[in-house]
């Protein structure tokens, strides 16, 4: 009697959407494939429900929390991106559930939305493109990038990324992150503080689930800055951000993460607020290069990596 297959879990919605081969290489390795019948991100209770009998998920950005961990016979949780927040790893190592991840993958794809979601908010294109679906002809002035001063908060993969993306802007590029002690080719290194106070674009690219923009580093914002966000919403305290636009401090922001996706929150009523819905990675390339890696992590943590059959 042969042994009933390995049962894996699918986070992400839109797994195999932009290419089947992810898919397809985890059917050829004989597990059985169980998709996410949500078709969005799961809730915990939808994880608890659906974990039964499942050895490995392919993940997103569900709460993979210890609650859920210690209620499931998880073996392997293979992250399909770089962010590592929604995955208590604590827990994960006292119940020896393996984690891996794909730490480069989004880079270029984030890097590049930034810098299109950027331009486009400077020159208000989303606003003119609303209301011109609307057949209102509404010509709106913005502002150029070039010449203008940049804070990068992070200075990681995805950070500097984008700082090479900026060069030929020629923007003067400031820098933070705690664990960078030598200033990158072309940045210069300020504390938080000093460097809210003279961007006038602020874009973060660090990880977390704790503010790094709460209430008081948004009033320390130079009046007029714009807010880049294609990290993690709880980076920012929401009503502090709500408040800073109110303001006026804050002349507009793109948001590509939330405190609670699908977001329909108060910045959807923003004229000078650009959201996409947690896109930053979604670029064929990208999609498929992470997949491709988190499936190929997924048979290694499991032992069945073509390489692990000695
Ligand atoms: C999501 C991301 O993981 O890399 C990250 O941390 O936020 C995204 O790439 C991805 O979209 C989930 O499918």
């Amino acid at each position: 009697m042969s042994a009933a297959p390995i049962k894996i879990l699918l986070g992400p919605s839109s797994f195999g959407s932009a290419d089947p081969a992810p898919l397809e290489r985890l059917k050829a390795a004989g597990l059985e494939v169980v998709d996410n019948p949500f078709k969005r991100k799961l809730t915990q209770q939808e994880l608890l429900d659906l974990l039964p009998g499942i050895t490995g998920i392919i993940a997103g950005l569900e709460p993979l929390n210890r609650a859920v961990m210690a209620a499931s016979q998880l073996k392997v949780i293979s992250r399909v991106g770089v962010g590592l927040n929604n995955v208590d790893l604590e827990a994960a190592a006292e119940l020896g559930i393996a984690v891996r991840y794909t730490p480069d993958a989004p880079t270029i794809a984030v890097a590049e939305l930034t810098l299109g979601c950027l331009l486009n908010l400077l020159r208000r294109v989303g606003e003119m493109d609303r209301s011109l679906h609307a057949c209102r002809w509404n010509k709106c002035v913005g502002y150029q990038l070039t010449g203008r001063t940049v804070l990068l908060v992070g200075l990681g993969r995805i950070g500097l990324a984008v700082a090479r993306l900026l060069e030929p802007f020629r923007v003067r590029l400031l820098g933070c992150d705690p664990a960078v002690d030598q200033a990158p080719a072309g940045i210069e290194l300020v504390s938080l503080q000093e460097g809210l106070a003279q961007a006038d674009v602020i874009s973060l690219h660090a990880s977390g689930t704790e503010p790094i923009l709460g209430p008081g580093e948004l009033a320390d914002i130079k009046p007029g800055a714009f807010l880049l966000n294609p990290s993690r919403g709880e980076l920012v305290d929401e009503q502090g951000l709500v408040a800073a636009l109110d303001q006026g401090r804050l002349a507009g922001a793109w948001l590509d993460a939330f405190w609670r996706e699908p977001y329909d929150g108060p910045l959807t009523g923003y004229e000078n607020v650009l959201l996409t819905p947690h896109v930053g990675s979604y670029s064929a390339e990208c999609r498929l290069d992470m997949e491709m890696q988190a499936v190929d992590n997924l048979l290694e943590a499991l032992g069945l990596a073509k390489d692990s059959e000695a």
